[in-house]
């Protein structure tokens, strides 16, 4: 075991606590704020995955790595007065780097930074969320952090901190993920084995456990007059999988576009998904249909459907013992407002878009999830049919509203 001093609790004095400002309410429910640790890059030879979870190819386990990681402190408000947390692996080669540590008083050589409205800024520390600005606008840490704790041959990970000051509102930057809390990488030593390794924050500290306070809790909310609202809150708390697979791993979300008149049957080949694939040491997407997959639905084909508004067929996909869950969506072609006919409606939504777009890139078809927005798209694009909200290069534009009139008046004089 590796001993570090570690400030404790008795230094909160009130010497300290009277030098901290008053301050609004805070949080009062543990559902309103997350510690999340997240994998911050990917070496090669790792595949972070859309929920976090880090796929290690066999080859990079049998060599080790070194994992770049960060703490986020996830709230709609950053009214956090201190920290403690304690992380720790439960896999005795997945460890802490002292040597990567970074906090918000870490020094660094000085590099400018940029936020999200475009503003950049400069310092010799490592920004971090919940850093502000002095009225010079100067970039001010605003903390007192304690040096971390790697414990227990560097598996755990232990930090305490409280701000001392400054804006207690808003995250750097505006939004909770724009800076990370703190960083720590994970090494992972040689000859990691297969299997799935959990690093996940503890409530309870195994070196002290019979102290009282959890380990991992955040204070809200401190206020010398009015002590009674200084509240703990152990946060909701997400921890990081590693997995070292032994054989291909399927996940991302599968999805597949049909019209309502297509008679042909399922194939694997009409679905988009991300397939992770072990190749030389890393992971290379493949395609369902290349690799092999085959999917299982609950109808054999769009005709067997009756169809008055868009359908959704929910499917699995198969190889070997990987499964993977999908959503098959079947519409009428140009129906863009999604209400199960085809109307002059339908190219007015194509125009607004079509419109919208030239002033804002970010502008939706829809108001749904990612994969609707693709759908609608899909429905819209007449003359395309991108699957990808048009990342494929084909536009909405006034042609498909075209399109969509004249099949309207063909309807009307077949
Ligand atoms: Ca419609
Ligand atoms: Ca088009």
């Amino acid at each position: 075991m590796k001993k570090l001093s570690i400030p404790t609790a008795a230094l909160l004095t009130a010497a300290m606590l009277s030098a901290l400002p008053v301050q609004a309410s805070g949080y009062t429910d543990s559902s309103e704020i997350a510690l999340n640790l997240k994998a911050t890059s990917a070496p090669e030879g790792v595949y972070i995955a859309d929920d976090n979870t880090v796929y290690l190819s066999p080859t990079a386990a049998r060599t080790g790595l070194t994992l770049p990681c960060s703490v986020f402190v996830e709230a709609d408000e950053c009214k956090v007065s201190a920290v403690s947390l304690l992380l720790q692996s439960d896999c005795d080669s997945i460890a802490f780097c002292e040597e990567s540590y970074t906090g918000a008083v870490t020094a660094t050589s000085e590099a400018e930074y940029t936020l999200p409205d475009g503003s950049t800024f400069t310092t010799d520390k490592k920004p971090y969320c919940f850093g502000t600005f002095t009225s010079a606008g100067k970039y001010d840490p605003q903390a007192f952090w304690y040096t971390p704790n790697f414990m227990t041959d560097y598996n755990a990970f232990k930090l305490m901190y409280m701000r001392s000051g400054g804006d207690l509102t808003a995250f750097l930057g505006g939004q909770s993920d724009w800076f990370s809390f703190t960083d720590v990488d994970l090494t992972i030593a040689p000859g990691t084995e297969t299997g799935t390794h959990s690093i996940q924050f503890q409530t309870v500290d195994p070196t002290r456990p019979d102290q009282e306070d959890p380990a991992t809790v955040i204070t809200s909310d401190i206020s010398v007059d009015e002590i009674p609202k200084y509240s703990k809150i152990t946060p909701t708390m997400k921890g990081l999988d590693i997995v070292v697979p032994d054989a291909p791993v399927l996940f991302g979300a599968v999805k597949g576009f049909r019209y309502a008149d297509d008679t042909e049957p399922f194939r694997a080949a009409d679905f988009t998904a991300e397939v992770l694939w072990e190749q030389d040491g890393s992971f290379a997407p493949v395609s369902l249909a290349q690799a092999g997959y085959t999917p299982e639905m609950s109808a054999e084909s769009p005709a067997d459907l009756q169809i008055t508004a868009p359908q959704t067929v929910e499917t699995v996909l198969t190889a070997g013992d990987s499964s993977l869950p999908g959503t098959y969506c079947i519409g009428l072609k140009g129906d863009a407002d999604m209400n199960g006919a085809v109307t002059v409606d339908d190219a007015s939504t194509i125009l607004k878009y079509s419109a919208e777009q030239m002033f804002d890139t970010n502008a939706k078809i829809s108001e749904g999830t990612e994969f609707e927005e693709d759908f609608v798209y899909f429905l819209a694009d007449m003359v395309g049919n991108s699957t990808n909200a048009g990342a494929d290069g084909s536009a909405i534009d006034t042609t498909d509203a075209s399109a969509v009139l004249q099949y309207i008046a063909e309807q009307m004089f077949a």
